[in-house]
């Protein structure tokens, strides 16, 4: 097919996977099929699109996978960016590179940008005491450093922070510090990094946000992300780490140091698009996707990313484009999704538990779990793969809706037409109403999936499967067979024109089965545009037919939970998950006495992010509590409010201030505490029950 390019273009990137471990399903349902999806969708539409992906191959978690294993990092990355890359191909994933961050093109983008920031002064020098770890040689970042905390005793306290008790405290005063890579006890020891002032950003990152959302709108999980990052406000963030593996700090003050891995990772974007175009007639023409101000830029990411493309990579953008004349866009849309969980737990590549992609499509076919999964995308809360659902959708959907449907009219045609595509006699309304059906899905499914609703989209497919099996049966061609041959000949017609639409519709979540669809019509993929409305010529000559999804057997289906179900590989992680909360009985209840109160006064507590010290007025009396929602409330903001406390919870000391009850509040997707409030006109003191 050949298309002529619109004149905007568009660049796409997803996330860079961690070249430290194998991409499970909640990988693919977050930052890949939707982003595939849509360029998928872009190109049959003309755009001229790029997407570009790859490795990201440095980092800490990398060398001590390595250390584990008694080999190298450069072994360990090479080990899982072949699988990763075998493991997308297999999924279908249509990169136009798959690259990686441990290339040379990589290593001198990411310096060029450091130095541009070294030159125009806006990084500082700035001196700290680090643990450092005599034995692994190394300087620890703090989630290597465990030890007993100062205040409560608590004996795995994180290197400047419990979280036992809440308490900060800086790195000097843990007790008995260790180090979690070598076991021994690592010293404090000077050292100093180059920081970058993302604190002067913000206010030009809050313009850019809210003009970008009003232009394209974001998601609301990812603004409200984003405005808690900058509720707390920006600070300076180290740039630099001690570390031999990463892209060498380009200055020869700085020789043992390396760049943050998340400094360089996000500028992987445009090293793997430059690498594209290296060894081509035009290696210039990476600029053409990063720096042509009519560029659109959409970044693909799961929500655990999101503030490294929605506030630092656009800052460090920001700050490249103020001192050169090449300026980059900046991302236009950043549509993160929340997570898939796996039978109601998390993912966790660490603890075995999830499903090996490769693995996976040893079994079933990409299609089968791109379909699975783009139905039931986490778009705007998290949602569950469950092996049950992942049959249902196989056999009951794309087997008895879609492959049926496709299945009945090539036996029809083939039966009574010599597989030829037949002569439409008179239209009667039921035709004329398919076909209005099929001109008008495409834009409608189209604008979906360029509103990112994949899911709508993908319900939106079926059903126009659906409808094709509904006319299908309306029309009852095995009836009129015997009587009227004419109206068959409509029938099958039209049928043959909706498995036309419906391949071309379904083609970016399904590519393979598409892809045999034509082949079985018999003709090449179109314009999205003139989809629904291209006709077969009379005559035309359909191939062999064949069957596009088989069913799932249940079979099948139980050995697969038995193998991913051992309980020996999420035992941990089952620790970790919601307990099964146990009933309880109406007198249980009871004996919480909540109250309506009000609060009269709120201030912070010191050294906490997360506390307000409130006094509440219950009725006539008033009290002390410690409620743990300043990361959602300014202390100004929460006085007057008319709230719902426990109000006879035994007290306890939060960070030295008694707490005498408990606010109650919902904690939403985001981790964001919400206060349960109270009408006005209701009297604190009053009982709640
Ligand atoms: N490697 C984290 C992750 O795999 C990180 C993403 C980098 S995107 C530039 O989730
Ligand atoms: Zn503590």
């Amino acid at each position: 097919m050949v298309f002529k390019l619109k004149k905007e273009k568009i660049i796409v990137t997803s996330a860079l996977p961690y070249a430290n471990g194998n991409i499970h399903l909640g990988h693919l349902s977050g930052a890949y099929l939707p982003a595939d999806i849509f360029v998928r969708y872009n190109r049959l539409i003309n755009s001229d699109i790029v997407y570009v992906c790859g490795s990201d191959e440095h980092g800490v978690p990398i060398t001590i996978t390595a250390d584990k294993e008694n080999l190298t990092p450069q072994d360990i990355i090479n080990r899982y960016h072949e699988n990763n890359k075998a493991a997308f191909e297999k999924f279908g994933m249509s990169f136009d590179i798959y690259s990686r961050t441990s290339i040379p093109t990589h290593h001198k983008t990411a310096q060029e940008f450091f130095s541009s920031y070294h030159k125009q002064g806006i990084l500082s020098e700035k001196k700290s005491l680090q643990f450092y770890d005599e034995e692994a040689g190394m300087f620890l970042p703090d989630r290597y450093v465990e030890g007993t905390c100062p205040k409560c005793g608590f004996e795995e306290a994180r290197s400047d922070e419990c979280e036992r008790c809440g308490d900060l405290y800086d790195s000097s005063e843990l007790v008995n510090p260790k180090s979690k890579i070598s076991g021994g006890s690592p010293q404090l020891k000077e050292t100093s990094h180059w920081y970058f002032p993302l604190g002067k950003y913000q206010e030009r990152l809050e313009d850019y946000i809210d003009k970008a959302n009003t232009k394209f709108s974001w998601k609301n999980n990812v603004l409200q992300y984003c405005k808690g990052w900058f509720q707390d406000g920006l600070k300076d963030r180290a740039v630099t780490r001690d570390l031999d593996w990463g892209v060498k700090v380009p200055l020869n003050s700085s020789p043992d140091k390396v760049l943050y891995v998340w400094f360089e990772a996000v500028l992987g974007y445009i090293s793997a698009t430059k690498e594209l175009f290296k060894n081509t007639e035009k290696p210039d023409e990476w600029k053409k996707y990063w720096q042509d101000e009519n560029t659109r830029y959409i970044a693909f990411i799961g929500k655990d990313n999101i503030v490294f493309h929605t506030i630092i990579f656009p800052a460090m953008l920001m700050a490249w484009n103020d001192g050169n004349d090449d300026k980059f866009v900046l991302p236009e849309n950043v549509p993160a999704n929340e997570f898939l969980n796996f039978e109601g737990k998390k993912f966790s590549k660490s603890r075995g538990w999830g499903i090996d992609v490769n693995e996976f499509l040893e079994i079933f076919p990409p299609d089968s779990l791109r379909y699975t999964l783009a139905a039931n995308a986490p778009e705007n809360k998290d949602t569950d793969f469950q092996w049950k659902e992942f049959q249902a959708k196989n056999n009951s959907e794309l087997a008895d809706i879609l492959g049926n449907f496709i299945n009945r009219t090539f036996i029809f045609a083939k039966k009574h037409f010599d597989e030829k595509v037949p002569e439409r006699g008179e239209l009667e309304k039921i035709d004329e109403d398919m076909l209005s059906t099929l001109a008008e899905a495409p834009s409608k499914i189209g604008k979906l999936l360029e509103q990112y609703k994949v899911k709508d989209a993908v319900s939106e497919m079926m059903n126009l499967a659906r409808a094709g099996n509904k006319y299908f049966n309306d029309s009852e061609p095995w009836v009129s067979v015997k009587t009227n041959k004419e109206r068959t000949a409509t029938t099958v017609n039209i049928c043959l024109q909706t498995i036309f639409t419906l391949a071309e519709v379904f083609a970016p979540v399904i590519p393979f089965s598409s892809e045999k669809i034509f082949k079985m019509l018999n003709i090449e993929i179109g314009d999205w545009n003139e989809s629904g409305k291209r006709e077969f010529k009379v005559g035309h000559q359909l191939n062999k037919s064949e069957i596009l999804f088989p069913k799932i057997e249940d079979k099948t289906i139980e050995t697969e939970i038995l193998k991913w179900s051992n309980p020996a590989t999420f035992e941990e992680e089952v620790e970790e998950e919601e307990e099964q909360v146990p009933e309880i009985t109406f007198d249980d209840f009871m004996k919480v006495d909540l109250k309506v109160a009000k609060i009269i006064s709120a201030e912070k507590v010191p050294k906490s992010k997360k506390l307000l010290k409130l006094k509440v007025k219950i009725g006539k009396s008033e009290r002390q509590v410690v409620a743990g929602v300043a990361q959602s409330y300014e202390p100004e903001n929460i006085v007057e409010k008319k709230v719902v406390v426990v109000a006879n919870l035994k007290p306890a000391k939060l960070f030295g201030i008694e707490s005498q009850g408990m606010i109650l509040a919902i904690e939403d997707e985001t981790g964001k505490l919400n206060i349960v409030e109270v009408d006005d006109n209701l009297n604190s003191g009053l009982k709640v029950r």
